[in-house]
Formats: structure tokens, sequence, C-alpha cells
């Protein structure tokens, strides 16, 4: 301050004036969602030392999306609005605002469906909502109803994930054509263990499916060739048929020669064209791929139960990136599983966990040494390594006959192998020749009566 006299003299001093404050803590019910202060974002919590008396304007972000969990606001602990003034108090004060989390939703499209049974598939719909941050997941089954999945459906079990960004996905019940007259069948659809979401209250859907046939007839349906293959797609890929291959495996059986080869003595008959399910690269690439991941890791085959929702998660209409993300998604929850906890969670060292795993498959691995190295040197993940054992030449050969004989089971009888398979394996290491084989699963009577009279 100046100071001036009578006759014009000045005297400056200086004093600092120190006004009254007070700390304002702002926080949140759950902690650490962002606040906004002045207009101004803030993560909280967070202290402020303001003048006694001072207006400060306290609002909220609402809602907000923490962990892929969205907040909504609900109350300040003062009981303003969202946005309101306060007046800076005499003492310390603390602001704490209460959000409600909001889970994301995973349900149903609808409570129910309907079709025929000569339509081939069904699509299905889930959808997510409450948000679409982040990546959910939810399991999903057939799980009763008077439908059998051996004469009426496809198995159908599996996992469904949603991307980022991802509010929709469509699954696909593949429908079997059968000559029985037996009347409207349904089949009850299940939701459960969500994870990163909760189910919605659309949980359960009721498919039904409307009978095409009015006469009892003997005439097997698997005796069209439309049929045949198409159920070819859903016994073996676990899909619908594309046009374009639905068509083209007609036009091989209806231009093959009684003689069952072509022009050049290739076979042409229904026995090739099975077999070319087992044998195709989609097959090899998904339904083999999950199926080495037993071998690899216990050695045995796995249980039809154990294949088929695994299988689904690689297959059906998946571009290569989403494919090979559903591969990785699969591995980290074969992994998870407690059987693999059991035998590997102890085996911390690199050496071990390969040579358990080359053990397991009773293979030798001619990459051994460079797959433990790089476990040791974590440029492989226990993960990849897994992998890496299940996609080898050596594990690849030994269970590619083993396989083809399990799929003879899964594909064509819906059912777990009895102990006839051995002799089945035993006779493809010997002859290579897989004819006999599939002419006799396409003839038992087991996989003909799955249609009609066999
Ligand atoms: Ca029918
Ligand atoms: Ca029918």
């Amino acid at each position: 301050m100046t100071v001036r006299d009578s006759a014009g003299l000045t005297h400056i001093s200086f004093r600092d004036i120190l006004p009254r404050t007070s700390t304002i803590t702002l926080a949140t019910n759950p902690a650490g969602l962002q606040l906004t202060l002045d207009g101004q974002p803030v993560t909280t919590p967070i202290q402020i030392v303001s003048v006694v008396g001072l207006t400060r304007t306290l609002g909220v972000v609402s809602p907000q999306v923490v962990g892929g969990v969205s907040y909504q606001f609900s109350s300040w602990s003062d009981a303003g609005a969202a946005t309101h003034d306060i007046s800076t108090p005499a003492t310390d004060t603390t602001y704490i605002a209460t959000f409600n989390a909001q889970q994301q939703t995973l349900q149903f499209g609808a409570a129910s469906y309907s079709t025929g049974e000569g339509s081939g598939s069904l699509a299905i719909t889930i959808t997510r909502s409450q948000g679409t941050s982040g990546e959910v997941s939810v399991d999903y089954a057939a799980n009763g109803g008077t439908a059998s999945e051996r004469t009426d459906y496809t198995t159908f079990i599996g996992t469904v994930r949603f991307l980022n960004g991802e509010t929709s996905k469509t699954l696909t019940l593949l429908l079997t054509e059968d000559a029985f007259v037996d009347g409207s069948k349904t089949v009850n659809l299940i939701l459960n263990n969500p994870k990163g979401a909760i189910l919605g209250g659309q949980n359960i859907s009721t498919v039904t499916i409307a009978d095409n046939d009015t006469t009892p007839s003997s005439a097997n349906p698997i005796n069209e060739t439309p049929v045949f293959v198409q159920q070819h797609y859903h016994d073996f890929l676990n899909r619908a048929p594309e046009p374009a291959g639905y068509q083209g495996w007609q036009n091989i059986l209806t231009n093959c020669p009684p003689s069952g080869r072509d022009a050049n003595g290739n076979y042409c008959d229904r026995i090739e064209v099975s077999s070319a399910f087992y044998r195709s690269p989609e097959f090899q690439q998904r339904g083999f791929f999950v199926y080495r991941f037993y071998s690899s890791s216990y050695g045995r085959i796995p249980r039809y139960v154990e294949f088929m929702p695994d299988m689904a998660r690689v297959s059906g209409f998946q571009t290569t990136a989403q494919e090979e993300a559903s591969k990785v998604a699969f591995i980290e929850d074969f992994t998870a599983r407690q059987e693999f906890k059991n035998r590997y969670d102890a085996l911390t060292n690199p050496r071990a966990y390969v040579e358990a795993m080359e053990a397991a498959a009773g293979v030798v691995l001619s990459n051994r040494e460079t797959l433990i190295a790089e476990l040791a040197t974590n440029q492989k993940t226990r993960a990849q390594v897994l992998r890496a054992v299940a996609e080898s030449a050596e594990v690849y050969g030994k269970y590619f006959n083993q396989a083809f004989v399990v799929m003879q089971y899964f594909g064509y009888l819906k059912r777990d192998p009895d102990i006839l398979y051995l002799n089945w394996i035993e006779t493809l290491n010997q002859t290579g020749d897989y004819r006999v084989m599939v002419n006799g699963f396409l003839n038992s009577s087991e996989y003909r009566s799955r249609f009609g009279q066999p």
C-alpha cells in the first residue's frame, strides 16, 4: 500500500493480505470417477483450497464409462442438482457424488422364434444394450424342448463374443430335414455365464419348428442329394451351406457316373463327397484345430459335449481376422479350465511345461528346444507354446487318422465313440483307406435313422 502525507511525500509499504480459505474435497462413490469443477473436468478424489464465500460450480460427467461399465449420476451428498453452485464454506468440506453402475445387458433378440423343418437354418439374435464398449461374452445352449438334436437340429451350444462397439450377434440354429410325421417341435434356448455384462430379462427363448410331413413315408430324405449335402455342412462344418459350395457338391454327385468314378478315374460318389468335408481346409483349420488341443494337452480324445462348443467358437462365417481372434479366445478359455490348470499350472519351468505336453501327446517335437527358449525369454506365452505344439507337424500327423475316426461318431452319429473306434484307427493306419469306414457310417442304420426309415 502507498501512504501520502499532506506535503505529498509518499511511503510504500507491503503487507500480505491473507484471505480466509478452506479445503474443498471432491469425491465419488464408487471412487475415482470424473467430475467437473467450474466447468473443467477433474478426476477424483481431488482437494482444492478455496476462498471462503467464493462461488464454485460443481458438476458431473454422466454417463461415463470406466472399465466397460457405464456409470449414471444419482445424487450429491449436499443434495444439490447434478450441476449446482456452492459458496465455499468456512470449514473444510467434502462433496461426494454417487453414481449407479449400469451393467451392459445381453439377451435374445426375441422371446420366441418359429420356422419350418425344411428351412435349413434359423437366425437367432443376441443383443447388447446399456453400453457397447469393451469385449463381453455369453454362453448359449439349447436346453430341453420336444425337439431332438439327433433328428431335428444340430447341437447348439457355444460362446458368443461381442467385440468393442458390437451391439448384436447372429447365431444359427441348424435344422434337420426328416421324414417323420411328428408335429411341431420346440427347442428351448438359454443364455448363461455372461462375462463383462449381465443377462437381460429375455435370457431364454423358444423356437418352434413346424413339421413339413403329413404322410408317413418309407423314403429317407438323406437319399436326396440336396439334403445329403446340406447335412454335411451342418454335421462337419457346423454351419449352413453357402450357395456356391452347396450347388458345387450337388453337381459333383449329380454328374457322378454309376461307377462312382469320373472320367479321370477319381472317385466322385457319396463316400468321396462325405469324406471331403473332414479333409476340407475349413474343417482341418477349425474342428481339427480345437481337437488337437486335447491331443496336445492331455493325449486323449475330446468328448462330444466338449468338442461341439469348442468347434462352434471357431466355425461359421468368419473372416480370417475374426477366425484368428476366435482361436485366441478359445485358447485363453481352454487354458483357464480346471483340467488344464491341474495338469500344467505347477509346471512353471519352461522345459517341464513343454516336455509335459510332448509326453501327453506322445510325440517328439522337432522344435522342442526353440519352444523352451522362447518360453524362457518371454517371446511366447504359455498359451502360445501350447498352440505351437497343437499346430506342430508331429501332432497334426499323429492325430489325423484318430480325429478322422472320432469325427465319424461326432458328425454322423452325434455321440461319443464306442470301443470299435480303435479298430477303425488301426485299419486307417494300416491301409490309409478311409472309404470302407465312411461307407460303413453313411449306410449305418444309426445314421440313416436320424432322417427317416433306415
Ligand atoms: Ca420333413
Ligand atoms: Ca418331420
